[in-house]
């Protein structure tokens, strides 16, 4: 079964010209946003093996630290990290950023990378901001992709390079990430469609599903219990849930940010819940928010407020200030949404 490239003739061209703008380049960088996930980690690191196959001059970063659960795909020989002592930049051709078209997601990195780059693309499937920057012209974004990894897919297709594991591997992982193992496919059979391709040549997908979803340790369960334990109902119908997790909760549980990213999506399995909110504390007065919506509820916009973006139903923000001061604002957005 084969699918086109792309949903409609704006996205397919658009498609085309970011495929002959990659062949005609020579030195080529490749990252995603700050806090990576395994979507535009894997992406990009399945393009970077594609150029390499292609010949060019690829380097591939991340801004910061790469969490815990991703290192089974030991990217340390070729994987540099902006936040840690790396090779110095050089002039680059094209700039391909995956994941976001935030610039502020990917600073410092992107303020950095203006300096070498004079053309630099976002390759990525969530909504422009209303209020937030304007992705680069010739930025290429499709809504409708589940993952960008499947827009990485079509891509290395568009290339004319030939896939292999190394290759397959990270795609498959994107999309497993991305759709959480097919669950958000965005009612399109084209993560399954591209799946079954990448499983020619992926052997192992099930330790790519326990990697992603099923690695965990003591301490997690233990910040589940507790989490689970003080979640807040709130609402007439307490079809609002809101759970807070410090920096300490973490800490003694010897976890990363990165643990906490499933929370809230276990409290949204609860069908009551028209909309889950997290707040992660991140250092002594600021948070992020993570917002989820089950589809009734456009809560972008929320996030979009404290300058945050995403996509409609599954969005966040870092907000500055006291924790009392964070919960008044946040629930006071949420109950008026849903009254709305
Ligand atoms: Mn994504």
């Amino acid at each position: 079964m084969s699918l086109p490239v792309a949903q409609n003739t704006h996205l397919e061209n658009g498609l085309n010209q970011l495929i002959e703008k990659i062949k005609s380049a020579n030195n080529i960088l490749l990252t995603t946003h700050k806090q990576c996930d395994g979507d535009g980690l894997g992406a990009q690191i399945a393009l970077y093996f594609a150029l390499k196959k292609l010949n060019k001059n690829v380097r591939v970063f991340c801004v910061d630290e790469v969490p815990r659960k991703y290192h089974f795909l030991n990217f340390d020989n070729y994987l540099e990290i902006y936040s840690k002592p790396h090779q110095p930049l050089n002039n680059f051709d094209l700039t391909l950023i995956f994941d976001t078209n935030d610039s502020r997601l990917v600073d410092p990195f992107y303020s950095e990378i203006q300096k070498y780059c004079d053309d630099i693309i976002f390759i990525d499937h969530h909504p422009i901001l209303e209020h937030g920057p304007k992705p680069t012209k010739d930025s290429y974004i499709d809504n409708l992709a589940a993952s960008t990894g499947e827009i990485s897919y079509y891509i290395i297709k568009g290339l004319g390079v030939s896939l292999d594991s190394n290759i397959a591997r990270p795609l498959y992982m994107s999309i497993a990430f991305d759709t959480q193992v097919f669950r958000f496919i965005r009612n399109s059979s084209r993560s399954h469609v591209v799946a079954a391709d990448l499983l020619k040549y992926e052997n192992q997908p099930e330790e790519i599903h326990r990697h992603l979803f099923a690695a965990q340790t003591k301490g997690k369960i233990k910040l589940l219990a507790q989490a689970f334990a003080t979640t807040e109902f709130i609402g007439d119908k307490e079809e609002i849930a809101l759970l807070k997790i410090t920096m300490d909760d973490l800490n003694k549980n010897n976890l990363q940010p990165d643990d906490s990213r499933d929370i809230l999506d276990m409290i949204m399995s609860i069908q009551s819940i028209q909309i889950g909110a997290l707040l992660l504390q991140i250092n002594k007065n600021a948070y992020k928010l993570s917002l989820r919506s089950r589809g009734h509820h456009i809560i972008l916009p929320i996030a979009e407020s404290f300058g945050g973006g995403g996509h409609n139903f599954a969005a966040g923000a870092y907000i500055e200030g006291s924790y009392s001061t964070i919960y008044d604002k946040v629930v006071d957005l949420i109950s008026k949404k849903i009254k709305s």
